[in-house]
């Protein structure tokens, strides 16, 4: 299987993050690429390639304009007040507030652009996150050039990012940039199958309305778990998307059987939807030991994820998402790969 890595997600290291109500060093690290570079080496999965540059208007198909421009400038602009450290936002145009009027004060951009406070701007993050995104579009070319699969090793990840907004570790969606690359280049129907932990609200929101790409997501349940505020069981799409949006909330504490049952009833949605490929939002923070989550997955279960996907008999291209348990999030991310790999 290719790889697609680039050294440039070293540029983006945020400093800290909100944890219960303090500021705490962030679980989102470079070490985290290091550890899966090494595992998919160690693995003998196959090349592992830098990225393709690709234009801008690739990110723009599923992020605003707008979105992208502020992202491209965030940091100049903090920067320009003199400030030294992390940009983060701090309000928010919550419950009754104005969306029309976005502000000019970067401050005030910064929480018009994004859903949480979990995304520091640092002087590297766009070099990063558009390297990010480029790693996911490369592993999608390879696909649509007849490829059977591909490991595009993202960091920052993209999920939590929609259209026009950052969050939860994540700036550029590069699943979703994937996702509509693969059905701009031969796919009818595209399927995205996500398995990280948190919800993929970003993924989602950017493909409710749509019939041609198909969202399937086993996460914690939002009523007690990160992003809260979307992937209940009852979403299922709307006009030409409605039942083309999967969700399966879990409750804490689930472990593999009970997940691995769950999963086979997304595989079976996404097989009966028939796509031509399929984009897996690798998170591996179902992990037993993540520092952040509440599943209870371990290695074993992760093997037999990657078997499962391999069933559907689709060109698959996996993006790196979550997994914050860091001396196993290398293991736990090949796991999946050679159980797809010799399934
Ligand atoms: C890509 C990805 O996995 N993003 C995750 C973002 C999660 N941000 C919120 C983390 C809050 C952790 N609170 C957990 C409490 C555990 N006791
Ligand atoms: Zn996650």
């Amino acid at each position: 299987m290719l790889t697609i890595y680039s050294d440039d997600h070293r540029l983006h290291h945020g400093a800290a993050e909100f944890y219960r109500g303090r500021l705490v060093p962030c679980f989102e690290m470079p070490a985290r690429a290091d550890q899966v570079l090494a595992a998919v080496r160690a693995a003998g999965l196959g090349a592992v390639v830098p990225p393709d540059r690709f234009d801008r208007t690739a990110l723009t198909r599923v992020h605003t304009d707008d979105y992208v421009a502020f992202l491209e400038s965030a940091w100049d602009e903090w920067a320009a007040q003199g400030e030294t450290g992390d940009a983060l936002p701090y309000a928010w145009p919550a419950v009754d507030l104005r969306r029309d009027t976005p502000p000019q004060h970067i401050d005030g951009k910064l929480g018009f652009y994004a859903i949480d406070a979990a995304v520091p701007i640092t002087a590297g993050t766009w070099t990063a996150a558009r390297s990010s995104a480029d790693c996911a579009l490369t592993g999608a070319r390879h696909i649509a050039g007849g490829g059977h699969s591909a490991f595009a090793l993202c960091r920052p990840p993209g999920h939590h990012a929609g259209a026009r907004a950052m969050g939860g570790f994540c700036y550029l969606n590069n699943a979703a940039i994937a996702a509509q690359y693969l059905r701009d280049h031969g796919a009818a129907r595209v399927a995205v199958l996500d398995v990280d932990y948190h919800h993929g609200n970003g993924t989602q929101t950017i493909f409710y309305d749509r019939g041609d790409v198909l969202f399937a997501s086993l996460h914690g349940d939002p009523m007690v778990e990160y992003p809260f505020f979307l992937g209940h069981a009852d979403e299922r799409g709307s006009g030409a998307g409605l039942g083309a949006n999967r969700n399966f909330p879990l409750p804490w504490g689930t472990t593999g059987d009970a997940y691995l049952a769950a999963l086979d009833a997304a595989i079976a949605d996404i097989a009966a939807f028939a796509p031509d490929s399929l984009v897996v939002s690798l998170g591996v923070d179902t992990f037993v030991e993540d520092p952040i989550s509440h599943f209870k997955l371990v290695a074993a279960d992760f093997t037999a994820i990657g078997r499962r996907i391999a069933t559907l008999g689709a060109p698959t291209l996996f993006v790196l998402e979550g997994g914050y348990a860091v001396a196993d999030i290398g293991g736990n991310v090949a796991a999946v790969l050679t159980g797809f790999a010799d399934g």
